[in-house]
C-alpha cells in the first residue's frame, strides 16, 4: 500500500518560461548556498534553484534564496545618482559625473581643512572580495583615510578578535564536514535553523545518521534548543562563566589532552589557577547553568574523540564577547579539538561575504590578513600598490562603534557608507541620527534609495547590487564561490567595483596604485599577494571555482581542491607556532534588569527577514510572515501586566521608546522579551550597546526595558503601521 504523496498528485512547478539557468552564489547569509537563476527569453530572472553537485547546500535553498530573483526590480531600488545642495533639500537627479565630482571634492575640502582622518569611511560585509580589495587599495592608497571600518564591527569582530588572541590570526579552522565526524556539539548563541537555514541542515542530516549529542547555550528557547539533547537557558551575558567553569571541571578531573596542550599551546598554567575561582557552585549562581549539568556537559565534551563548538552573536555581541571566543577556543585546546575532523572551534559567521571584508578589505590592517602594525606588510603592500609607505598609517584607526562618537566630537566631518544602514542597526539610533545631522558631508552608497540612512545625505550613489555584478564571496568555511552578473544593473546603477575605480580616477594625488578594469584583474592582485600565505588563493580562478561550487581556501598553485580544515599540524600563526590559552576573568558590566526596568531585552533575528529588510521588506512572499514589528514575551509575565497576545505594547528603556505588537509564547523567560532587530525605529531606540574592550563589538543582547500597557491600541497600530510604510 502507498501512503502521503504517492497517492496524491505530485507537486507541479508553475512554468515560468525559464530558457537558461546562470550558476551564482546567493547574497544574504554566510552559509554560501550555490544557486541558479533561471532566465526567461526576454532575459529576465524569473526564477531560483539549488544548483545541484554544490558541496555546501546540495541542492537545497532556504525561502530567501528560493525567491532571490524577484530582488533585481524590488521596489526602492535606487536608479540615477541624486544629490542634495543643503541637507534639507529634496534630492535631484544628477549625472554620475556631477555626482562624483561633488564627493571628491568634499573629500579634498574636508581633508585639506582638517586632516586626512577627518573623512571616514563606512563599509560592509555584502559586496563582492574584489571590491572589497579595491575599496581597501582606494581607502589606505589613495584618499589616505586612517577611520575606515565596517558594519563587521557589529557583527564578526569578537570572533576576528578571539582568533587572532587564540591562535594569532582570524581564520574560523572548521567547515561543515565537522558535522560528519564529531561527538559532539556546543552550540553557543546561535539559532541555524532560522539564520543559516542550510547548514542546519547539514547539520541535522549528519545528527540523524549518528545520533551525537545537541548541546544548546541560548537564554531563549529557539528552534535549534528545541531539538537539542541538553538546552543550557544561560543568563544573559554570562556565558565567559559557563566556559570557565566547564574548564574548571575538564581540567581538575583531569579530562584534559595534556600531550596536545605541551605540544601546541602556551599559558596553560595561567587559565588552570584562573578556573579555580569557577567551581560549578559558584559558577551556576552567576550563569543560571545547575552545577550537576556544568559537570556533565563538561566529561561528556571532554571524553569523546570529536568535540565540536559553534557559535554566533549570542557570544559575539556582548561586553565579553571576544573572551567568550577566547573560551570556546580555550575548550578546545584543552581538550585537543583543533584541526582535526569533527574537533574544532568554528565561528558561523553572518553576512554573505563577511569573511572577504575580513581577509582582503584593508579595514581593520592590510589585504590578505596583514597588519598595520607590521613594518614589513606596510612595505610589502606599498610596493605592491606602487606607493610611498609613509603614506600608510602604523596603526589601525577607529572602529565602526568609535566613528560615530568622533562625529559627534568634531573629530571627524565627512562620511561615505557603503552598503550598511546604521540608522536601524546601529545602537542607541537617536544619537546616531544627531550624528548623521553633525556631518559636513554625508555620501550613501547602496543599492536601495529608500535605505533610511539616506535621508541624512548629501549625495546618493545608487550601486548594482548582488548577481548583477561579478566576482566572490567568501563563506563560513572559508569557502570561495562566484557570483555571475545574470542580469545588467539596474537602472543607471553600477557596481560598487566600478564606483570606487571612478572616485579613484578623479582623486588628485601625485602617486596613485594600479586599478585593474575587471574585477577579474582584481583577483589576480589577491592571488599574487596572498601566496605562501594562510589565506592562499593561488591554486584559484573564476572557471575553477565555477566548475567545482566553491573552493576552500587555503588552495595554493597546482593544488586541485582546497584545505578543509586549518591547524591540522597543530601549528598556529603566532611567531612559536603555538596557540595561546588564555585566562579570563569575568567582570559583570552590563546594563541589567532592575525595579524600574524589570526585563531583559534581547535582539536578533527572523528566518523571513534579512537584517534592515531593505531587501525582505520588498519581497511579499518574505514579508508577510512578519510584516510588523513584534516582541516575544512570557504569557506569565502578560498577565501580571494585563498584556494580551496580539496588543501594541510600549517598550521603554532609558534610551527611548518604541511601539511593538505582544506575541505571548514560552519561548522566553519570564524576566526577558525579545525583538527582531529588521524593523526601523524599533528595538535600536532602546538598545544601550555598550562596547567590548578588544572587539568595539555592541552588546545588542543586553540591556534593560520595562513594558507599559498601550490602553488606545487603534491609535497605537494607526502609529506603528505610519512608521513603517512599507
Ligand atoms: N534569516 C536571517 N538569517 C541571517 C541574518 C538575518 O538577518 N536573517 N543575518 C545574518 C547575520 S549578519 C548574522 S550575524 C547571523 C546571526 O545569526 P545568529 O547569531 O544565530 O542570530 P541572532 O538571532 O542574532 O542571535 C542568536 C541567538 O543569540 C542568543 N543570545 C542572546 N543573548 C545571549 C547570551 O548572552 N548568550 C548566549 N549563549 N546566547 C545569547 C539569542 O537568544 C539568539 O537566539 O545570521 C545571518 N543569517
Ligand atoms: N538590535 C540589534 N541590532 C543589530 C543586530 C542584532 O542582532 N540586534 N545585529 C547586527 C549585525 S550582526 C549586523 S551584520 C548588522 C547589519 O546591519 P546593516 O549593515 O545596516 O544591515 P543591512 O540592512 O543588511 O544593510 C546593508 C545595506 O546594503 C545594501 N546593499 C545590499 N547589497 C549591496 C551591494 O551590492 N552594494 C551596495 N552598495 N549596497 C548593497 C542594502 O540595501 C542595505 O541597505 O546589524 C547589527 N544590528
Ligand atoms: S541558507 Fe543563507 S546562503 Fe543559503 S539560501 Fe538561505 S540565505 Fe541563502
Ligand atoms: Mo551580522
Amino acid at each position: 500500500m502507498l501512503f502521503g504523496r504517492h497517492q496524491k498528485n505530485p507537486i507541479k512547478l508553475a512554468d515560468k518560461g525559464v530558457v537558461e539557468w546562470k550558476y551564482t552564489t546567493c547574497g544574504y547569509c554566510s552559509t554560501g548556498c550555490s544557486i541558479e537563476v533561471g532566465l526567461n527569453k526576454e532575459g529576465d530572472a524569473v526564477a531560483s534553484r539549488g544548483a545541484g553537485g554544490a558541496d555546501v547546500n546540495r541542492g537545497k535553498l532556504c525561502l530567501k534564496g528560493i525567491l532571490e530573483d524577484q530582488l533585481f526590480k524590488s521596489a526602492g531600488r535606487g536608479e540615477k545618482p541624486l544629490m542634495r545642495t543643503h541637507r534639507w533639500d529634496d534630492f535631484a537627479e544628477v549625472s554620475w559625473d556631477d555626482a562624483l565630482d561633488r564627493t571628491v571634492s568634499e573629500i579634498d575640502r574636508i581633508q585639506t581643512a582638517y586632516g586626512r582622518d577627518s573623512f571616514a569611511i563606512l563599509s560592509t560585509g555584502q559586496i563582492m572580495t574584489e571590491e572589497f580589495y579595491t575599496l581597501g587599495k582606494l581607502a589606505r592608497g589613495v584618499i589616505g583615510t586612517n577611520n575606515y571600518d565596517g558594519n563587521t564591527t557589529l557583527c564578526m569582530a569578537s570572533a576576528v578578535s578571539g582568533y587572532k588572541r587564540s591562535f594569532g590570526s582570524d581564520g574560523p579552522p572548521g567547515c561543515y564536514g565537522d558535522f560528519e565526524h564529531t561527538d559532539c556539539l556546543l552550540a553557543f548563541g546561535s539559532n541555524l535553523p532560522e539564520q543559516h537555514p542550510v547548514i542546519y541542515w547539514r547539520m541535522r542530516e549528519a545528527r540523524e545518521k549518528r545520533k551525537f549529542p545537541l548541546i544548546v547555550v541560548d537564554p531563549r528557547v529557539t528552534m535549534l534548543a528545541q531539538q537539542a539533547d541538553m538546552h543550557l537557558p544561560i543568563n544573559p551575558g554570562t556565558d565567559v562563566v559557563l566556559l570557565n567553569a566547564l574548564a574548571h571541571v575538564i581540567i581538575n578531573e583531569g579530562l584534559h589532552d595534556q600531550a596536545y596542550i605541551d605540544a601546541h599551546t602556551t599559558g596553560f598554567e595561567a587559565v588552570r589557577a584562573l578556573v579555580q575561582d569557577y567551581d560549578p557552585v559558584t559558577a551556576a549562581a552567576i550563569c543560571g547553568i545547575d552545577e550537576d549539568r556544568i559537570r556533565h556537559v563538561a566529561r561528556l565534551y571532554a571524553k569523546c574523540d570529536a568535540a565540536m563548538s559553534i557559535w554566533t552573536m549570542g557570544i559575539n555581541q556582548s561586553t565579553h564577547g571576544s573572551d567568550g571566543v577566547v573560551g570556546i577556543n580555550n575548550l578546545n585546546l584543552i581538550t585537543g579539538n583543533i584541526g582535526k575532523p569533527g574537533g574544532t572551534s568554528l565561528s558561523i559567521t553572518g553576512q554573505s561575504n563577511a569573511m572577504g571584508t575580513r581577509e582582503w578589505s584593508s579595514a581593520s590592517g592590510l589585504p590578505g590578513y596583514r597588519v598595520l602594525e607590521n613594518p614589513a606588510h606596510r612595505e610589502e603592500i606599498a610596493g605592491f600598490w606602487g606607493i610611498d609607505e609613509g603614506f600608510l598609517p602604523k596603526k589601525r584607526g577607529l572602529f565602526m562603534t568609535d566613528i560615530f562618537p568622533a562625529i559627534e566630537t568634531g573629530q571627524i566631518k565627512g562620511l561615505w557608507i557603503i552598503a550598511t544602514n546604521p540608522m536601524t542597526s546601529m545602537p542607541n539610533t537617536a544619537r546616531i541620527r544627531k550624528t548623521l545631522e553633525k556631518l559636513e558631508f554625508l555620501v550613501v552608497q547602496d543599492a536601495y534609495r529608500d535605505v533610511e540612512t539616506n535621508e541624512y545625505s548629501h549625495v546618493y550613489l545608487p550601486a548594482a547590487i548582488w548577481a548583477e555584478k561579478k566576482g566572490v564571496f567568501t563563506n563560513t568555511e572559508r569557502r570561495v564561490n562566484l557570483i555571475n552578473n545574470v542580469v545588467p544593473p539596474h537602472g543607471e546603477s553600477k557596481p560598487d567595483f566600478e564606483i570606487f575605480n571612478l572616485v579613484a580616477d578623479k582623486m588628485r594625488r601625485e602617486r596613485k596604485p594600479v586599478f585593474p578594469e575587471t574585477t577579474e584583474g582584481a583577483f589576480e592582485e589577491m592571488k599574487q599577494l596572498s601566496k605562501g600565505r594562510m589565506l592562499d588563493y593561488s591554486g584559484l580562478s573564476y572557471a575553477k571555482i565555477e566548475a567545482q561550487k566553491g573552493v576552500q581556501w587555503p588552495c595554493p598553485e597546482g593544488q586541485e581542491e582546497g584545505d578543509p580544515r586549518l591547524y591540522t599540524d597543530g601549528k598556529f600563526q603566532y611567531p612559536d607556532g603555538r596557540a595561546k590559552l588564555i585566562p579570563l576573568p569575568f567582570i559583570d558590566n552590563n546594563e541589567r534588569p532592575d525595579d524600574e526596568y524589570p526585563f531583559w531585552l534581547n535582539s536578533g533575528r527572523v528566518v523571513e527577514h534579512f537584517h534592515t529588510r531593505t531587501r525582505t521588506g520588498k519581497i511579499g512572499n518574505l514579508n508577510k510572515f512578519s510584516p510588523t514589528a513584534y516582541l516575544e514575551m512570557n504569557p506569565d509575565a502578560a498577565a501580571k501586566l494585563g498584556i494580551k497576545h496580539g496588543e501594541y505594547v510600549r517598550v521603554v528603556s532609558r534610551r527611548s521608546d518604541a511601539v511593538v505588537m505582544a506575541q505571548l509564547t514560552q519561548r522566553v523567560a519570564p524576566n526577558a522579551i525579545f525583538i527582531p532587530f529588521h524593523f526601523h525605529e524599533c528595538v535600536n531606540r532602546l538598545t544601550l550597546g555598550l562596547l567590548d574592550p578588544h572587539s568595539r563589538q555592541p552588546a545588542y543582547k543586553q540591556s534593560a526595558v520595562r513594558i507599559e500597557r498601550i490602553a488606545d491600541q487603534h491609535a497605537a497600530g494607526v502609529r506603528n503601521a505610519a512608521a513603517r510604510a512599507y
